[in-house]
């Protein structure tokens, strides 16, 4: 009799569009293969567009092992992700301690410190990573740099409370940031607020003083109003670069 796999062990196809596409995939596979393991139960996941492919590949792990594991969101868009993808939903105050939290990451540096929180997810994306026994980053090459703030011109996110925004912009400022500027929506019709009710400033430094981003990471986390920073120091275990030769690159 032909045994026809059950539909869930079928890894999915997907179109890769473009090579930046194809390297998050390669990351983002990589590290699901080596860090969410079948003993994992409770697994956080990050926000972004590599994450999708983190989920994709847990899928491809099969119902079997899925059933006994919850996933902890870091903001709505893995909510979602987890939602649609039949995996049961959790939240960090009900497990406070995560197996593996694997997320995306703005730019890392040789040291494994990161910038993270383009999508204002910042704040919830370090509790998990701080909740996790292992943290991991997925990119593509884009986001492998020497030093932070070489590719990633943005600058630093920081999570303010709306009332502070004003004087923690000044404060930023007397601190060497170079035209820190509050975040503003599509259409510029008002602030982007986070998933938390909060507003985002960006905060550039120049690449010298990013060299030592514990520093300024706690240089901003002094100031009132501040809720959290897009700083991410000696959190990560592991980073995965998808290269745009097909070949990854981990450290
Ligand atoms: C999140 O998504 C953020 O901290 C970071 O801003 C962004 C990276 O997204 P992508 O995977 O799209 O580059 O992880």
């Amino acid at each position: 009799v032909k045994q026809t796999p059950a539909p869930e062990l079928i890894p999915p196809v997907l179109v890769v569009t473009t090579e930046i596409e194809a390297s998050k995939q390669q990351a983002a596979w990589s590290a699901v293969d080596g860090h969410v393991l079948p003993h994992h139960t409770v697994i956080g996941i990050g926000s972004g567009s590599t994450v999708p492919y983190v989920v994709e590949r847990i899928v491809a792990q099969g119902a079997e092992v899925n059933r006994s594991r919850v996933f902890i969101p870091t903001g709505f868009q893995s909510k979602e992700l987890i939602v649609a993808a039949n995996l049961r939903l959790g939240d960090v105050d009900q497990y406070p301690i995560i197996d593996v939290t694997i997320d995306g990451a703005d730019e890392v540096d040789k040291d494994l410190n990161a910038i993270k929180g383009g999508g204002a997810c910042h704040l919830r994306e370090k509790v998990l990573a701080e909740a996790a026994n292992t943290f991991i980053i997925v990119a593509d090459y884009r986001k492998n740099s020497e030093y932070l703030g070489t590719n990633w011109k943005a600058g630093v996110p920081v999570e303010v409370a709306p009332f502070a925004y004003a004087k923690v912009l000044q404060n930023l400022v007397f601190m060497g940031s170079q035209k820190p500027t509050l975040r503003m929506g599509k259409a510029k019709a008002g602030p982007v607020v986070s998933d938390n009710g909060n507003f985002i400033i960006d905060a550039p430094f120049p690449t010298e003083d990013l060299k030592d981003p514990l520093k300024i990471l706690k240089l901003i986390k002094m100031l009132t109003g501040v809720v959290e920073v897009g700083l991410f120091c000696h959190m990560a275990q592991a980073a995965y670069f998808g290269n745009v030769d097909g070949s990854l690159t981990v450290r």
